[in-house]
């Protein structure tokens, strides 16, 4: 029996303003998220116990080895719960300015310094078409980082990538509050971002 749930936040509704403000936070994450961890719930119920048996994690990397009967519903409904908890973990009140570290050794590594990744990853996270993700992930084939954007709620995970970082820019991440000004949500994003937080993702992925 499956049972997902949303998690509990690390801070407050308000905790993230005047970057990300309070009623937004409070939809996204009672109702919608919530509602990607109903459908995940609902999918599961009427699967087969071996899939009910397997992590979340686990269901996302094997997607294109789930019967068609599923598939759809857990790369929409799964990637969308996944997604979500990583989102919350990767802000925070504290956050903002610049990692250090083997992260910033690896950011350096892989795209020149710390402000030409900011500059392409917000010029992806700004392109992209419609409703999606930007991540920052690790590359488990290559031990690279790379940026991706993926569509709905496809995570990163099917794709046998390690996700890091993540920034939601489907419109209810922001219209409350920027309305159709997507870069300046994506602007006053990087000042809640929580690198302890993307540093710990890529120590225990050891990617
Ligand atoms: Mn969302």
């Amino acid at each position: 029996m499956s049972n997902y749930k949303i998690p509990e936040l690390n801070y407050s509704y308000d905790a993230l303003e005047p970057h990300i403000d309070a009623k937004t936070m409070e939809i996204h994450h009672s109702k919608h998220h919530n509602t990607y961890v109903g459908g995940l719930n609902s999918v599961l119920e009427s699967a087969d116990s071996n899939l009910q048996s397997k992590s979340l994690e686990e269901l996302l990397a094997s997607i294109n080895e789930l019967p068609d009967s599923v598939q759809p519903d857990i790369n929409f409904h799964g990637g969308g719960t996944d997604n979500h908890n990583i989102f919350w973990t990767n802000m925070s009140p504290n956050g903002g300015g610049e990692p250090g570290g083997s992260l910033l050794d690896e950011i350096n590594r892989c795209f020149g310094d710390f402000a030409s990744f900011k500059e392409k990853f917000t010029g992806q996270a700004t392109k992209l078409r419609g409703s999606g993700w930007n991540w920052l992930v690790c590359n488990p084939k290559n031990n690279n980082l790379e940026i991706q954007s993926m569509s709905n709620q496809t995570s990163p995970r099917t794709l046998n990538l390690v996700p890091l970082l993540g920034i939601d820019v489907w419109e209810h991440a922001y219209y409350l509050n920027y309305q159709n000004r997507r870069p300046e949500y994506i602007k006053a994003w990087w000042n809640v971002v929580d690198w302890d937080n993307v540093q710990s993702r890529l120590d225990k992925d050891d990617c």
